[in-house]
C-alpha cells in the first residue's frame, strides 16, 4: 500500500487498467445480429459459452482462414446454447456462417512467446533443399521457392528443431522466402537464398 499512497490517482487507475482482467468461463450473447461482447478473453483449458437469444438461427463457426482451432455450433434458435472448452493458446476468430459480417474473436491466453522460429539454415543438396528452424511456438508455414523452378510449400510446424525439405527441384540458384504465422496472427518473414546441385 505504500507504493500506492505516493502514486496520484490517475497512476492508480492506469495501473487497474493495465492489470489483466481474470479470465474465466465467459459468455457471448448472440443476437441479432452480432457477437456480445465480439472479443472475449479466456484462459486455456476455459469454456465459452454462446446463448442464441434470436430470433432469427445463427451459428459460431471458426473462420475458414483459422487454422489452428476450428469448431462450430451449427445453426442454433432462440434459447439454444452452445458450448466449447479452448485449451490452446492464441486468438481465434470466428463469424455466424449464414451472416458472415458477424464476427467474433476468443482470446485464449496470451502471446508470451516474443519470436515465433530461429532459423538454423538454409541447405542446398542434389536436387534438393532442406531449411531448419528451431520453432519456440506452434506456426503455419508457407515456403515459396523462385528459380528454376517455382515451388510453394506450406505445413504446420510444432515446437522443437524442425526441418522442411523440398525435392525433385531443377538444379541452380534459387531464392526462398519463409513466412510463418503463430495462434496470435503474429508473422515472421525470412529469406534464404541458395543453390541446388544436378
Ligand atoms: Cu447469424
Amino acid at each position: 500500500m505504500a507504493l500506492l499512497r505516493t502514486l496520484p490517482l490517475a497512476a492508480v487507475i492506469g495501473l487497474a487498467l493495465a492489470a489483466p482482467a481474470a479470465a474465466a468461463d465467459q459468455t457471448v450473447d448472440v443476437v441479432d445480429f452480432e457477437f456480445n461482447p465480439p472479443t472475449v478473453q479466456i484462459d486455456p483449458g476455459d469454456t465459452v459459452t454462446w446463448t442464441f437469444t434470436g430470433p432469427t438461427d445463427h451459428t459460431a463457426t471458426s473462420s475458414r482462414s483459422e487454422r489452428f482451432v476450428r469448431f462450430d455450433s451449427d445453426l442454433k434458435g432462440p434459447g439454444q446454447t452452445y458450448q466449447r472448452t479452448f485449451d490452446e493458446p492464441g486468438r481465434f476468430n470466428y463469424i455466424c456462417t449464414p451472416h458472415p459480417f458477424m464476427r467474433g474473436v476468443v482470446q485464449v491466453g496470451a502471446d508470451t512467446v516474443s519470436r515465433t522460429l530461429s532459423s538454423r539454415g538454409v541447405r542446398g543438396g542434389r536436387r534438393s533443399v532442406k531449411y531448419s528452424v528451431r520453432v519456440l511456438e506452434d506456426a503455419v508455414y508457407t515456403w515459396k521457392l523462385r528459380g528454376p523452378a517455382r515451388r510453394t510449400v506450406k505445413g504446420t510446424l510444432r515446437t522443437g528443431n524442425r526441418s522442411i525439405s523440398v525435392r525433385r527441384l531443377p538444379p541452380g540458384r534459387y531464392r526462398g522466402v519463409f513466412t510463418a504465422v503463430d495462434a496470435f496472427d503474429k508473422k515472421l518473414t525470412t529469406r534464404q537464398s541458395f543453390s541446388v546441385r544436378g
